[in-house]
């Protein structure tokens, strides 16, 4: 049998691997790198292999290939203790049972009530208040202001968008937003020395159990007592599965958005011919959000499934318990499916909505429809408030966080014009 670690690469590919850097700051240079390393490339997460798919055919292939799973226990590296808790990416993979980390048949158990609770009509609901939230930020945005009349939009706007917008949903207090927001900072930072990692993550676990115990003493309109509550007829989540799927929610909502409110804006402001066709209405927001999330996707690199068999793609072999990670954004930049501009941003480009950014299949991201909701309000209200709003620091000064599988920056200093 195949010892995962010490399979070479196909000796016919040549590219060799690619070591993805924990620092990294030249994103673009990484997704050409990854782009040119293949159809499948060999990459190394923190001395740990792996294979990533780069291309959006081949992946939307895999994910809907039943052969690849989410559950750490089907993982060579991790059968042989090679990989333990000690490796400081274990947090994105090791996360609990959640719908995030089951397949088939119980991640359709799991999933089914947060996926209805997220569609487009139900969502129309929350709206209003989303709106109310954006109105509050821009308003404290223009209060944050310095004495040179920079303030940074992550902070004060970007990044408690989405928090208000999860809790709110989720049954998550405002008074603990502020403590979340550190703590997956902390959480995504390869900074964090990983005791601390570890430690912060048992401290969630404690907070969303408690807020689940409390939720099920008191159930109130949010979805995390929806999740509590059984289906008619149906077997009710264990308390583990609720607290699983709170988490994976706050996370991953809190996390994404950001990312994409913050690379729109970036994006127009360095593209301003575009900028002036959205604000003249000559082109959709929904055209800016689209784009964005192909050309500049939130999150770098999603990690990661496990193949139960052999499986062969674009002519090489993931065999019997390798793992494997979609690199969403050299995807979005696949010359295949957007054409030899792929790297250019570009509102009015015809594949602008074919991009692969929420996954594909059955883990597709539930909430995509919130994130374009969020992201719909949050963008013209923005630049309908502060029309000249413009970047405080030269773009290229903007610096990326240290993290590895998110696209996310320290701070967003702006004028508000
Ligand atoms: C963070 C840690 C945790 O407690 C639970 C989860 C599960 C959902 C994950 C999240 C993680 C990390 C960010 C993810 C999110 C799902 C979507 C989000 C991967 C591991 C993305 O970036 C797409």
């Amino acid at each position: 049998m195949n010892c995962p670690h010490t399979a070479a690469a196909p000796a016919d590919r040549g590219a060799g691997t690619v070591v993805i850097d924990p620092m990294v700051q030249d994103l673009d240079g990484e997704t050409a790198r990854l782009r040119d390393a293949g159809v499948l490339a060999r990459i190394d997460l923190l001395g740990v292999p792996a294979w990533t798919v780069t291309r959006h055919a081949e992946a939307r292939q895999l994910l809907l290939d039943p052969r690849l799973v989410k559950d750490i226990g089907a993982w060579g590296l991790w059968q042989s203790g090679v990989v333990t808790r000690a490796w400081p990416l274990i947090g994105m993979i090791d996360a609990g049972r959640s719908m995030f980390t089951v397949d088939g048949a119980e991640h359709r158990r799991l999933r089914t009530k947060t996926s209805q609770a997220l569609t487009p009509r139900r969502l129309e609901a929350i709206r209003p208040e989303i709106e109310k939230f954006t109105q509050e930020l821009l308003d404290a945005l223009d209060a944050a202001q310095g004495d040179d009349g920079v303030v940074d939009l992550k902070a004060v706007f970007a990044q408690p968008l989405p928090m208000r917008v999860v809790g709110m949903l989720m049954g998550v207090d405002e008074s603990q937003h502020a403590m979340l927001t550190r703590q997956y900072k902390a959480f995504f930072s390869m900074l964090t020395p990983q005791d601390e990692r570890l430690a912060l993550l048992a401290e969630l676990d404690v907070f969303y159990t408690e807020l689940v115990r409390e939720k099920t003493a008191r159930p109130t309109d949010d979805l995390t007592s929806a999740l509590i509550l059984a289906e008619e007829g149906g077997e009710p989540l264990t308390e583990e599965e609720v607290v699983g799927n709170l988490k994976a929610m706050v996370a991953a909502g809190h996390e994404t958005t950001i990312g994409l409110v913050l690379n729109a804006v970036r994006a127009l402001l360095s593209h301003p011919d575009q900028l002036r066709k959205v604000l003249a209405g000559e082109v959709g927001w929904d055209a800016v959000i689209e784009e964005t999330l192909r050309w500049d996707t939130p999150t770098t690199h999603l990690l990661m499934r496990f193949a139960t068999e052999d499986i062969t793609v674009g002519g090489d072999v993931i065999h019997k318990g390798e793992g494997v990670v979609v690199s969403y954004r050299v995807i979005g930049r696949d010359i295949e499916q957007h054409g030899p501009d792929a790297d250019a941003f570009d509102i009015t480009r015809p594949t602008r909505n074919r991009h692969m950014t929420f996954g594909h299949g059955p883990h597709i991201c539930p909430g995509a429809a919130l994130s374009r909701v969020e992201a719909g309000i949050a963008l013209p209200a923005l630049f309908t408030r502060f029309p000249g709003l413009r970047l405080a620091v030269p773009d290229e000064e903007i610096t990326k966080l240290p993290v590895m599988t998110q696209n996310d920056m320290t701070a967003f200093p702006v004028l508000l014009g």
